[in-house]
């Protein structure tokens, strides 16, 4: 079964693209299998090597959204594209409007080694 770390790294990372086209979306969230069942609304890649996202998990704690103490901000911009259904878009055609950003993340954490399980937003 995939491990939590491993879904976070099946949904957020893909650190060897660096320049995205508007069809990046729409082809990553189908290939990443968040179409399967429903279209997953909104979605955040990752563009950075895998450590330096690990290595947010020790950079600042940050609540998170639901309220649970376990989330981390990184100290650094990292380079990312924010994937979002685009309005109107019906399962099971998923059309994502693509957006390259450069934005601090925030994720949360769990486990031992201690590594990131969920996305929870970028400022
Ligand atoms: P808005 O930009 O106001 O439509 O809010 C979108 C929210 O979704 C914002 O709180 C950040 C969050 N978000 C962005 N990417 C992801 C993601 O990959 N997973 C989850 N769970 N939330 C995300
Ligand atoms: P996402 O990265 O948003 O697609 O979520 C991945 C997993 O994290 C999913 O199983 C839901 C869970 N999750 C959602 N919100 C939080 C949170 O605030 N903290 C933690 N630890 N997990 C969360």
């Amino acid at each position: 079964k995939e491990s939590r770390d491993e879904k976070f790294q099946r949904q957020h990372m893909d650190p060897n693209t660096s320049t995205v086209t508007s069809g990046y979306c729409n082809q990553m969230m189908k290939r990443r299998n968040m179409t399967v069942g429903r279209c997953k609304p909104v979605n955040t890649f990752i563009h950075e090597p895998l450590p330096d996202v690990q290595a947010v998990c020790f950079q600042g704690n940050v609540p998170c959204k639901n309220g649970q103490p376990n989330c981390y901000q990184s100290s650094s911009k990292m380079r990312i594209t924010d994937c979002r259904l685009k309005n109107g878009s019906k399962y099971p055609k998923c059309d994502y409007q693509t957006q390259q950003l450069q934005k601090s993340i925030i994720v949360a954490c769990e486990g031992n080694p201690y590594v990131p399980v969920h996305f929870d937003g970028s400022m």
